[in-house]
């Protein structure tokens, strides 16, 4: 039974209160039932957010019967742990049936997972890592607003998740950007896992948002649905002080609201009731205890029929005239030149297609040029990467292309789980990382990443491009540009020269288009191969001429595409004779290791060596510091010849 609240009125009618205490009673069978049936879960929150939750679903923009509907609002449930109460409201507003999500809750291969997925119709995020959700709301309630869209986005959360710092990020972000249009709701209940707020790490809620600059209402009790409605919809109308700020409702609420031997039990944040238990806590709802039916009923193979299919939204993108470069530049340059170039042809008469985040590197990752192009679509999010990392995914899944550029160390190893997670809601996100590797140099070994290839592989729907020279980088950053998915670019700090043919021309020049999955060889050879990516290929260029010098006819093979990788490519190179890796990168987890798996996966016994980075560099020029793990030419020719 769904229920419509009309926000005209300024409180609830008697109809509607024991309208929407009939459905907290369904709602709160369906939570125990369904964590009973599962022997696990999290009913505690469930009944804790369960009166604000229905009510919140009776005000917003939203059609069960198409829960993409591009008007909706966006729920964003920060604490995806309360999944049966979510599921259960869901239910109730018609997404889909009771049985459905009764005999699937938690089974594998069901529609309804433990932590709220996008598989099931009405979830807008796959959430559990408590602290980021607040991030992705911002990055939606951002979205809309670049889209002139009134659409709102509310973000429920935690109390104790409040200890998460990423979320001071995005509080002081949406402040920043006046995000209106974002409602969050504090699930207040004063209870985590291990006890109490007060316990476990005390903080002042209300203080905290405060003086991030939003509006904060302060609830008494959460569970009066009438006085929740007529906070919610104040908040919603926009009928707070400062209109243009985001506000938060802490609302003052009972972990396992409603059963009376499980009120107030942080055991009950986690754990189900057992059969005994939950007969008991039916003769308090008032509800016939059919356990046993559900329970034969979960014997049947799952049903999957619910499940929801990625929809992906992404926009046309023009990638526009390649631009060549014939003297030395750097690869960022030619990023923010490809970007701004990008800018222009994509963002016109008004439309965004394109935006850019960068966190106090404005200049160093190139996003000047863009910023002054497209000065609605770049955020400036300040030393916030964790919460610009979550919030560009979120942007990029609204129809917008978002770019996240910082130094290699901050854009990966930084926020390794934040980018997990997007992965996960496979956004259209691209990270592009201006300074990796020892190319770095002089900031030394801090700032020197070297281990972002082994990291981005983890994940499963990240493409990893590591251009070789600024005119590959031109050409894979439109490729990133124009196709949909989450996509990381890497490169080094300094200027280098354009590879070039053996007639001289720009090796990537105006004819060159960068293939995913495909290498590129350089130079063809019958002596064996160097295979190679990124800062170093002018060393090993340098070395091939070297080889050349001495008689040795090698071939490179330039892997800039280093996921999905050119499997046929080092096939081919293992066949032809010895075969060297050459890279800025740990040694132990970049290009070497995956041609060692090829070459293995392919039972082929090619002579093999890998050259990569063998321990932390230090600060000084990064021709020493190649010199000194035997990455500059001279290291790869003495290397190159061991094999021979
Ligand atoms: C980053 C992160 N750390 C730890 C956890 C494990 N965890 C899940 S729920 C929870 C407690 C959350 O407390 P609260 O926000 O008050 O939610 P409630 O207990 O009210 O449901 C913890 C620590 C997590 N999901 N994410």
């Amino acid at each position: 039974m769904a229920l419509e609240l009309n926000l005209q009125n300024t409180e609830l009618t008697g109809d509607e209160i024991a309208k929407l205490a009939e459905m907290r009673r369904v709602c709160a069978r369906r939570i125990l039932l369904s964590t009973s049936l599962a022997a696990s879960g999290h009913p505690g929150g469930s009944l804790s957010t369960l009166d604000m939750l229905l009510v919140t679903y009776g005000c917003i923009k939203h059609d069960p019967k198409d829960s993409q509907w591009q008007g909706r609002d966006r729920v964003l449930m920060s604490i995806g742990h309360v999944s049966p109460g979510v599921y259960s409201v869901l239910a109730e507003n018609g997404y889909f049936t009771e049985e459905d999500f009764l005999t699937g809750f938690r089974r594998a291969g069901s529609g309804f997972p433990g932590h709220v997925e996008r598989i099931v119709p009405g979830v807008e995020w796959d959430t559990g890592n408590l602290g980021q959700g607040l991030s992705t709301a911002v990055g939606m309630a951002q979205a809309f607003k670049m889209k002139g869209s009134d659409q709102k986005v509310i973000c429920y959360m935690g109390d104790g998740e409040q200890q998460k710092g990423q979320i001071a990020e995005a509080m002081r972000y949406a402040n920043k950007y006046n995000l209106g249009n974002l409602i969050v709701i504090v699930d207040r209940n004063h209870i985590q896992i291990c006890g109490t707020t007060e316990e476990v790490m005390d903080i002042d809620v209300t203080g905290l948002f405060e003086v991030s600059g939003w509006n904060v209402i302060k609830l008494d009790d959460g569970h009066d649905t009438n006085k929740f409605f007529q906070t919610f919809r104040k908040a919603y109308l926009g009928e707070v002080a400062k209109t243009d700020k985001p506000t938060m409702i802490e609302a003052r609420t009972v972990m396992a609201k409603g059963i009376s031997f499980m009120e107030n039990l942080s055991k009950y944040h986690g754990s189900p009731l057992n059969q005994e238990q939950l007969a008991e806590a039916f003769k308090e709802l008032g509800v016939d205890n059919d356990f046993d039916k559900w329970a034969e009923l979960r014997k049947a193979p799952v049903a999957t029929n619910t499940k929801m299919k990625n929809v992906v939204r992404y926009p046309d993108i023009v990638g526009g005239e390649p631009i060549t470069y014939d003297s030395k530049t750097d690869c960022r340059s030619a990023y923010g030149n490809a970007l701004h170039s990008l800018a222009k042809d994509n963002n016109v008469g008004g439309a965004i297609k394109i935006a850019g985040i960068s966190c106090d590197l404005e200049g160093s990752v190139k996003m000047g040029d863009f910023h002054k192009h497209s000065p609605t679509a770049y955020f400036e999010a300040g030393i916030q990467e964790h919460h610009a990392a979550s919030m560009g995914a979120a942007i990029s899944r609204e129809e917008i292309a978002c770019f996240f550029s910082t130094f290699g160390v901050f854009a990966v190893s930084e926020v390794y789980n934040q980018n997990r997670i997007s992965d996960i809601n496979e956004t259209n996100f691209k990270v592009v990382a201006t300074h990796c590797g020892l190319d770095v140099g002089e900031d030394g070994p801090t700032h020197q990443g070297i281990d972002y290839i082994g990291l981005m592989r983890n994940y499963f729907r990240f493409n990893v491009y590591i251009p070789a020279d600024p005119n590959q980088t031109d050409r894979v950053i439109r490729t990133a540009t124009v196709d949909s998915g989450n996509v990381f670019v890497g490169m080094g700090r300094s200027k280098m020269a354009p590879i070039l043919a053996e007639d001289g021309t720009p090796f990537f020049g105006n004819d060159y288009r960068f293939t995913p999955g495909k290498g590129d060889w350089v130079r063809s050879g019958k002596a064996g191969t160097i295979i190679t990516y990124g800062a170093v290929t002018p060393n090993v260029m340098e070395a091939w001429q070297g080889l050349k010098d001495e008689g040795h006819d090698v071939g490179v093979l330039v892997m800039a595409s280093i996921a999905p990788v050119d499997r046929d490519a080092i096939v081919e190179a293992a066949q032809k004779g010895p075969v060297l890796t050459v890279e800025d990168h740990h040694v132990d987890t970049g290009l070497g290791a995956i041609v060692a798996t090829v070459i293995a996966d392919n039972g082929l016994a090619a002579t093999f060596k890998r050259l990569g980075v063998t321990r932390y560099g230090a600060s000084g020029k990064p021709a020493d510091l190649y010199a000194s793990q035997d990455l500059d030419s001279a290291g790869i020719v003495k290397t190159f010849k061991e094999m021979l």
